[in-house]
């Protein structure tokens, strides 16, 4: 007990966690489409009406400088903002815009916990490139696709990534190792740790303890006397930086395939473009109805002898458009030398992402199969 956890800081043989996090998540949605608003305060909260009955859902960065704050009734907000300009809540909105930066970030990981509209885990643990590119890659690609920035926290465990996203706001980017404890994360309020509320912080206060260092400090024993064996034990173990908490992820297919052996091998081009449309259609109408986008067809042909070759072509852009599917499909079917006949013809299409939502809406009807 209290002995400090052992330096399994990125880079080493421990787990690597990005954390990231949309900066002012509402309300940078609604300046990307309201530009002329941009450095004005703004308040983002009930039907957008300060003098009606609502909370504020979050605020600009100008805005919380007049101390605006989320939950706060916008009553409240507008008696300490006066000239703020308050917009109403276009969840749906917010909720499209979500699921395309959860399509990012899956490119880069499938090990995602979706942790709330505007933040994720991601788990990095074994990949060949240093977390810090990836992370700056994340937040690169996250721009070019949304126009908004996130910050990322990036740590041995959940715990201290997400402590980490929250030390560079907005547009940052924070490494924290466990030797970093003690110097950057026990200066911080208890609060700021996950299983910390008001309820917690007030007792805590009573026992003279209001940073993370200061609990710390607490025997273990005498926390579980206070908040009883399991949160007692967490909360010594969250002062120490200690979370061995997996990411709760959500399964997700790495590819959608079908395949057809014929009845009897086939040897003419039309049959075969025929027989290979047919499975592009399906994939792509399979790769819909879960909502799923993909870079990669492949096309696998067997021939009567049972030797077996596949083909690949990545698309410049994920789609689910059984037209672009199908042609991409009879591109790679060219490239097989067809000397003999087939018994087997599959088509398989890869790097799947989750088809954002808003993208799904306004992309132009897909074209028919050729
Ligand atoms: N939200 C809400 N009501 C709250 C808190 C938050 O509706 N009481 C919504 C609005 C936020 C989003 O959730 O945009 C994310 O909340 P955060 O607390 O992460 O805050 P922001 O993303 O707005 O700001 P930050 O840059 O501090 O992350
Ligand atoms: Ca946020």
């Amino acid at each position: 007990m209290g002995s400090p956890p052992a330096d399994d800081g990125p880079g080493t043989a421990g787990r690597c966690i990005l954390h990231v996090d949309m900066d002012a998540f509402f309300a940078a949605i609604e300046l990307r489409r309201r530009p002329e608003l941009r450095g004005l305060p703004v308040v983002v909260g009930g039907r957008g009406d300060p003098t009606r009955r609502g909370v504020v859902a979050t605020a600009s960065y100008e805005a919380r400088r007049f101390g605006v704050r989320s939950g706060m009734p916008l009553r409240v907000a507008w008696r300490r903002c006066p000239e703020a300009v308050f917009l109403p809540v276009d969840f749906a909105h917010y909720a499209a815009v979500s699921e395309q930066v959860k399509a990012v970030l899956r490119e880069f990981s499938p090990a995602l916990e979706d942790a709330g509209l505007d933040e994720a885990f991601l788990d990095l643990t074994g990949s060949a490139r240093p977390p810090e590119a990836v992370a700056r890659a994340i937040k690169r690609r996250v721009r070019e696709r949304t126009g908004l920035t996130c910050s990322i926290g990036v740590g041995p465990n959940k715990l201290l990534a997400k402590l980490a996203s929250d030390m560079d706001k907005p547009d940052g980017l924070t490494v924290l190792s466990a030797a970093d404890l003690e110097r950057r994360v026990w200066p911080l309020p208890v609060r700021r740790l996950q299983g910390v509320g008001p309820k917690t912080e007030a007792r805590l206060e009573t026992l003279g303890v209001r940073t993370v260092g200061e609990l710390a400090a607490v025997p273990e024993s005498e926390l579980t006397a206070h908040f009883g064996p399991a949160h007692g034990r967490a909360l010594h173990e969250a002062a120490l930086g200690i979370d061995d908490s997996p990411l709760v992820t959500t399964w997700e297919p790495r590819s959608v395939s079908r395949e057809t052996t014929f009845q009897r091998d086939l040897r003419e081009r039309a049959e075969l473009e025929r027989r290979l449309d047919a499975l592009a259609a399906a994939v792509a109408a399979h790769m819909a109805a879960e909502g799923r986008v993909g870079r990669t067809v492949t096309v696998k042909l067997r021939y009567a002898d049972f030797e077996t070759h596949t083909r690949g072509l990545t698309l410049p852009a994920p789609t689910a458009d059984p037209g672009v599917i199908a042609r991409a499909a009879r591109a790679c079917l060219d490239r097989f030398p067809r000397t003999r006949p087939v018994r087997l013809l599959g088509v398989r299409v890869t790097g799947l992402t989750r088809q954002a939502a808003e993208a799904g809406r306004s992309a132009p009807a897909g074209s028919e199969p050729p």
